[in-house]
């Protein structure tokens, strides 16, 4: 059986207990993982501490950002193992993670790598009482030790989201993995040896939240940030854990999204955008769309087409190119999907298609799939409406007028994306500008340029990352007043 170790100052490590990791198609344990202990987690925490004051400190930044480079060179070269590893912990369609999950760690390593040499700070030149002046110019400088701590859905996309502009910045880092997820996170740790990382600025602990590895590193009185992206309540239990040594933290959190589909929008453009919205990784992005407002006169004619595309989706094997839809991560998960489902028949939905778990071939049999899910006519108080679900499901519900449209979209305690659906440009941005989220797009959906601010609003999150907003989380600035 494979091991999974920990990776502290740049050492593969064994910590005193192992849990599976579990191939979510098929139910199979593909590896044990090492759990890191309390210690573990000191050692990794005291190693990134070491090497601030090592190499990787004195390096100037054009050094650190050629360094981030071959990271992401190092990744392009295990394009494969990275693929083949991303799918075995995740379930996802081996042509989503060649298309969207590697590419993208590659990207934001070279991103960053990218911006932090370009980076200005701000200056400004001041009147004095005296009638002459000083100049007040920021110095940026590293926070020292992050703790980063990640989810399970876009494992590899959603860590080097953050790792990159934390090495770019010139912090160390301490990651610890989901549970669910942990390969590519220590594969990675083979392409920071590969790119010339020097040891310790880079290290995983592996284990769980609560009383485990996670917990362990946040309230880590050495670790001097932290950021996490996963559920609401996981912030909230960090936000607490940081609470009595003051670290700033930036959450990614949950979203219950809608989309707003106007009468006046391209039918099948919409259609397939908010199918793709809806389902893609078996609806297991934040950023998918659970909730669907469309203007009365289209409504029939929409939900018709949006069924025809989820009874059209292959679903099947990881492994196989053509499929489009993998097994929900874990069985735990599959069990709290298909009580949403349950839920929305008790509370009075109609359903559109789905439902249920979809016959799958032998060898799949143990894996935790369930069907691409459609519902109509909830009552929007409806919990299956308020709460985020995470699986491949959504509720369509029709509007008659703009304002009630924008109303219905903003009424939730989430606040990540929205998409709007029109062929009108100044309705376009007339109702994107009115959407209570960190994230809208028009006519398109998970459109990502990396240089945008990027977070959410209420239990979606706190602070934005992407681009410079990444660059001022991960640093400190110290500004100096010169008198002229
Ligand atoms: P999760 O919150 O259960 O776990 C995320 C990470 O936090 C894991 O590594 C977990 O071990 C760790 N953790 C849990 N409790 C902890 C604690 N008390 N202290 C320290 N660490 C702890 O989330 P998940 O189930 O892995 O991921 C799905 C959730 O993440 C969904 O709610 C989804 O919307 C959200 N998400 C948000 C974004 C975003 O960018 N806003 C992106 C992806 C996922
Ligand atoms: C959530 O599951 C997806 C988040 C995506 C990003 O953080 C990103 O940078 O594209």
């Amino acid at each position: 059986m494979k091991s999974i170790l920990n990776y502290v100052d740049g050492e593969f490590v064994r910590g005193r207990r192992d849990f599976a990791a579990v191939n979510p198609a098929d139910g199979s344990t593909i590896a044990e993982v090492s759990e890191a202990n309390e210690d573990i987690v000191d050692r990794a925490v005291c190693a990134a501490r070491k090497a601030l004051r090592g190499d990787w400190g004195q390096f100037t930044v054009r050094e650190r950002s050629s360094r981030l480079h071959k990271v992401a060179d190092a990744i392009e070269a295990r394009f494969d193992s990275f693929v083949a590893a991303e799918v075995a912990d995740t379930g996802k369609p081996i042509a989503l993670a060649s298309k969207l999950d590697v590419p993208r760690a590659a990207a934001n390593f070279r991103t960053f790598a990218d911006l932090i040499k370009t980076a200005g700070v701000e200056s400004f030149q001041t009147e004095t009482p005296d009638g002459k002046s000083a100049l007040n110019y920021a110095v940026r400088k590293p926070l020292g030790v992050v703790g980063i701590i990640t989810p399970w859905n876009l494992p590899l996309l959603l860590l080097t989201w953050k790792v990159a502009p934390a090495l770019a910045c010139g912090n160390t880092v301490v990651v610890k993995p989901s549970e669910e997820t942990p390969a590519t996170a220590t594969l990675l740790a083979e392409a920071m040896k590969d790119a010339g990382i020097p040891d310790g600025v880079y290290n995983v602990v592996h284990g769980f939240g609560p009383n485990s590895a996670g917990e362990f590193l946040t309230r880590h009185p050495d670790v001097n940030a932290v950021t996490l992206t996963g559920e609401s309540q996981t912030g909230a239990a960090i936000m607490k854990s940081v609470a009595a040594t003051l670290k700033p933290v930036s959450f990614e959190l949950g979203g219950k999204n809608a989309a707003i589909v106007f009468a006046d929008c391209d039918l099948d453009e919409a259609a397939s955008g908010i199918a793709e919205a809806v389902f893609l990784n078996t609806g297991q992005v934040c950023l998918c769309t659970e909730r669907v407002y469309v203007e009365r006169p289209i409504f029939e004619g929409f939900v018709h087409k949006l069924k025809k595309k989820a009874e059209s989706l292959v679903i099947g094997s990881p492994m196989d190119k053509t499929t489009d839809l993998g097994p929900l991560i874990s069985a735990q998960h599959r069990e709290k999907v298909l009580s949403y489902y349950q839920l929305a028949l008790e509370e009075g939905a109609q359903l559109v298609t789905g439902g249920g778990v979809p016959q799958v071939s032998a060898a799949l049999e143990r894996g935790f799939y369930v069907q691409p899910t459609i519902y109509t006519g909830l009552p929007e108080s409806a919990r299956c409406v308020k709460e985020e679900i995470f699986g491949p499901v959504c509720h369509v519900a029709p509007f008659d007028t703009e304002e009630e449209a924008i109303s219905l979209a903003n009424d939730t305690k989430y606040g990540l994306a929205a998409s709007i659906w029109t062929t009108n440009l100044k309705r376009g941005h007339r109702v994107a500008q009115q959407m209570i989220v960190g994230i809208t797009w028009v006519n398109c959906w998970f459109l990502r340029d990396l240089r945008t601010p990027f977070g959410g609003v209420g239990l979606s999150g706190i602070g934005r990352e992407g681009g410079m907003h990444s660059l001022n989380f991960y640093s400190e600035l110290n500004n100096v007043c010169i008198r002229l």
